[in-house]
């Protein structure tokens, strides 16, 4: 067996070793300029003239989510650039920096070669080659001891945003089939919890398309970067502006480029959105400018909840219907004191209070009128730090026609985050933003059909145990317990894939305490990366390109990838690593032949069939346009896909993520409200120790730890930063430039600062994606909190406290 010494990330000995005889010499020849130069685009298996490259379709999917096709220029079996591939809608003929650079990811000087299994302490980085055969029969062995000794449910699958296709994720399904426990990374959890109950639909609930922002006259940017984080959509923004006269409002605590362009910016102080969107409702209800007639139509204010146990009173409550029946509907009162059926009754009343045949009963928008009622213009004003007349002014723009309202995950990541999103989606509500042209309010663009995330049902096989889900950071508050609700904390291996725990997650530290208990950790990825580094088994993942699949979102194509490459070394795709993994265990009932048996189960629902959309054709036209790019507006008709069928500022019930044993205050969430964030606020004893507010933003140049090590991205930002006013540096003796330790209870971290006049006084805002070894000392997610609110599970990146000060390099 071969010994390879030293780090995988890091510094120098034996990394040369795993890439000796790489193709890195001859793609070096073949790169040229490609980088940001504005190319042709060319059609499927063309020969491009001068160089005689083939031209292969492929498919950018990381956590980005943009999803963009490009033409992969192959040169003689070796993947030389990538440029722009024509589409039938120009506005989709993109591809970012990022995307420009994959040659360089394919032959990257950190790509994973073999299989390896360390050989000296966890995070030493000493390492031994093994073979496949071994790799495979070792993991396989281990869950079968670990189940037979501990129960299937022993075994953990953690799998996070690296490569969003069925395909890659085909690993849920080897979780259902073997009755493991899945540990959700939870990134983003509050933001598709939110809107599915409140909305009926994170995609694009409420409103239309990107082409439908041209129809706005305000477009709100709340607590989204979309120059940097949606930089495929950007430019729809920037013509509603130019070419439309859309008036462009952005409430974000940090001045982004979206803020520059923007003709309101409100800074605002962070994690109190919440409060300020409940202000607004202030205003407008109590200067006559509720949309009533809109409320009473499309929402659930006419709905009567029962004083009792805040349940809405149904049909069945006065013996009309049986309990549970599909008839069994909420009821509403006429002003004639007659009730009836929701939907039902032309003219139903939204205010008041009633005693129905002996049962107490309110209308649901007096419970949410009562919640408004709190929040003045001037109360908010103190805790937002946004002036009372911009309150106003934001509630008079909102009122005022057709509005886009675009919700960014800046608020998810706050713990008060889901009360946020409800109160911004109510204040909407009030304002009647939703079901016309350029009048919406929603979290994503999203096409018809969406190929990323493993559909539910091909997750979950029929007839398999099925996997138990765990959140990850609620079961780092369960670490001492051991305990889960009433389920023991007993996992003993934990396959990680498409994710780099310890460079993307919360509580850091703890997971490493974790991990002692874990026997074996087996990570799958492209690149060496911290969580590799940690691993007693590697395995290496190919590239996009070098495996065939589908993906497809906001874009409103289905795009097909090619295999433009054979997979470098030893690497092999996800889908061929379960393949094995399946076979070994004796599970290949579970398991789909190939990639086209996946796929074409992948296409095989309704909506796939409504627009003969067949992974066929995709393959043979390369890319297929779900529907064409009108201004197709959701809930125009007056119905969403909520329980009731309308816009939901109140719920009857709370959908719990996980359950651990947590108490839950069900009537405070079932309307919206607002409370200071866990940890990241003023009054917080904490924060005499640790006054500073750390989020981050995303980057130009990564998304999340993808691209952090690319040579050409590199030459842009080549180490990590932070933002910080310089109100608080000079408070601190620290110079722009120097190095600075950022500091908590949890974790140090050590980087080079950045004045910036755009960041917030008392807030600490890094460049998001950089690996752990990228820092001169410490790390940046290991200070983040990991607090969970009882309502849902997340990861809240931004709810942290921290401290600076000057650092001696
Ligand atoms: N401080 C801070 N932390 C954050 C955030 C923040 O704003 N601030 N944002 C958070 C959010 S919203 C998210 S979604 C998470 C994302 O966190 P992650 O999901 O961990 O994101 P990545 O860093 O992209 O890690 C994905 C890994 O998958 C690998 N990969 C790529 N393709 C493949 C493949 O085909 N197969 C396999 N096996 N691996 C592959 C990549 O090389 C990379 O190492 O980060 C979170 N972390
Ligand atoms: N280039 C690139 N693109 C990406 C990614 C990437 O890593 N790189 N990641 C992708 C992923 S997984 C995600 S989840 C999305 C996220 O992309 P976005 O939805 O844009 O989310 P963030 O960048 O986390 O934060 C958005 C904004 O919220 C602001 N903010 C922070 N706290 C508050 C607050 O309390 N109130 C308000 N109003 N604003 C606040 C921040 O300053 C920031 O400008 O981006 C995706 N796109
Ligand atoms: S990183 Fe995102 S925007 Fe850039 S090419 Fe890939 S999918 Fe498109
Ligand atoms: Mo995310």
């Amino acid at each position: 067996m071969k010994h390879v010494e030293g780090t995988i990330l890091g510094a120098a000995i034996g990394r040369r070793s795993f890439l000796k005889g790489s193709a890195a010499a001859v793609i070096a020849a073949g790169l040229g300029s490609s980088l940001c130069e504005s190319q042709p685009a060319v059609a499927d298996e063309k020969k491009t003239g001068a160089s005689e490259d083939i031209v292969k379709p492929g498919t950018c999917r990381g956590g980005c989510g943009a999803g963009c096709q490009m033409n992969v220029h192959v040169r003689d079996g070796k993947i030389v650039k990538t440029s722009r591939r024509k589409q039938s809608d120009p506005d989709v003929t993109r591809v970012c920096n990022k995307g420009l650079t994959h040659a360089l990811r394919v032959y990257a000087e950190d790509r994973l070669k073999y299989p390896m299994k360390r050989v000296g302490e966890r995070g030493e980085g000493k390492w031994e080659q093994i073979s496949w055969d071994e790799a495979i029969t070792t993991i396989s062995d281990k869950w079968k001891e670990v189940a037979e000794k501990h129960g299937p449910r022993a075994n953990g699958f953690l799998c996070g945003s690296g490569n969003i296709t069925p395909d890659s994720q085909h690993g849920k399904r080897l979780c259902s089939a073997m009755g493991a426990t899945l540990l959700d990374a939870a990134q983003d959890r509050v933001f598709y919890a939110s809107f599915p109950p409140i909305v009926g639909s994170f995609k694009g609930a409420g409103g239309g398309g990107r082409n439908d922002l041209k129809n706005a006259k305000h477009i709100f940017i709340w607590g989204f970067n979309p120059s940097e984080g949606d930089s495929q959509t950007f430019h729809y923004f920037l013509r509603a502006k130019v070419e439309h006269g859309a008036k462009m409002i952005v409430i974000d605590p940090t001045f982004t480029i979206a803020a520059s362009k923007a003709d309101l910016f409100v800074p605002i102080h962070p994690g109190t959105d919440g409060a300020l969107a409940l202000a607004m409702a202030n205003v407008l209800v109590n200067e006559g400018l509720a949309k009533e007639d809109f409320l009473k139509s499309d929402t659930v204010a006419p709905c009567l909840v029962k004083e009792a146990d805040g349940k809405y009173l149904r049909l069945s409550d006065i013996g009309k219907a049986t309990v549970g029946a599909p008839e069994d509907k909420c009821v509403v009162r006429a002003e004639d004191g007659s009730l009836g059926a929701l939907g039902e009754v032309a003219n139903p009343v939204i205010r008041g209070t009633f005693a129905i045949e002996g049962i107490e009963v309110r209308t649901a928008y007096d419970l949410l009128l009562e919640r408004v009622s709190e929040w003045t213009p001037e109360k908010a004003s103190e805790i937002c730090d946004v002036p009372v007349e911009t309150i106003r002014e934001l509630a008079h723009l909102v009122q005022d026609g057709h509005n886009s309202v675009n919700i960014g995950l800046g608020l998810d990541h706050v713990t008060n985050g889901m009360a946020t999103f409800s109160s911004i989606l109510s204040m909407c509500m009030i304002a009647g933003q939703y079901g016309h042209p350029g009048n919406t309010a929603k979290g994503m663009f999203r096409g018809e059909i969406s190929i990323g995330w493993m559909p539910y049902g091909l997750a979950n096989p029929k007839g398999a145990p099925g996997s138990q889900v765990f959140y990850s950071p609620a079961l780092l508050n369960c670490m001492e317990s051991k305990k889960y609700g009433d389920k023991d904390i007993n996992i003993k291996t934990l396959y990680i894939w498409d994710h780099n725990l310890f460079g993307t997650q919360v509580g850091g530290v703890r997971w490493r305490k974790f991990l002692e208990d874990v026997e074996l950790l087996v990570v799958a990825d492209v690149v060496s990366t911290s969580t590799t580094n940690y691993a007693d088994i590697v395995l290496p993942a190919c590239h996009y390109f070098e495996t065939e699949t589908a993906s497809g979102d906001d874009t409103r194509y289905v795009f097909h990838n090619a295999k433009s490459a054979e997979p470098l070394y030893e690497s092999k795709s996800d889908f061929d690593i379960f393949k094995m993994l399946f076979e070994k265990m004796d599970l290949q009932e579970y398991d789909f032949k190939d990639i086209d048996e996946l796929m074409n189960a992948v296409f095989d629902n309704l909506t796939a069939k409504k627009i003969n959309l067949t992974w066929d054709r995709v393959k043979e036209e390369g890319s297929v346009l779900t529907f064409e790019p009108d201004d197709r507006v959701m809930g125009q008709e007056g119905t969403y896909g909520t329980p009731t069928g309308r816009l939901q500022f109140y719920q009857e019930s709370i959908p719990l993520d996980t359950d651990y044993g947590q108490t839950i205050d069900f009537m405070k969430e079932r309307l919206p409200y607002w409370e200071p964030p866990m940890e990241a606020w003023k009054e917080n004893p904490l924060a005499e120790k640790y006054p500073l507010v750390f989020t981050s933003e995303r980057s130009k140049y990564k998304v999340h730890t993808q691209y952090t090590r690319v040579p050409w991205l590199l030459e842009f930002e080549d180490e990590p930063y932070v933002a910080v006013n310089p109100v608080d540096c000079e408070a601190r003796g620290i110079a722009d430039g120097d190095y600075i330790r950022m500091f908590n209870d949890r974790g140090t971290c050590t980087l080079r600062v950045r004045f910036n006049n755009g960041i917030r006084p008392g807030m600490v805002v890094i460049d998001h994606g950089w690996d752990l070894d990228q820092f001169v000392d410490g790390f940046y997610c290991d200070l983040l909190g990991y607090n969970v609110t009882p309502v849902v599970a997340n990861s809240y990146y931004f709810d942290t406290l921290i401290e600076i000060e000057k650092a001696t390099v």
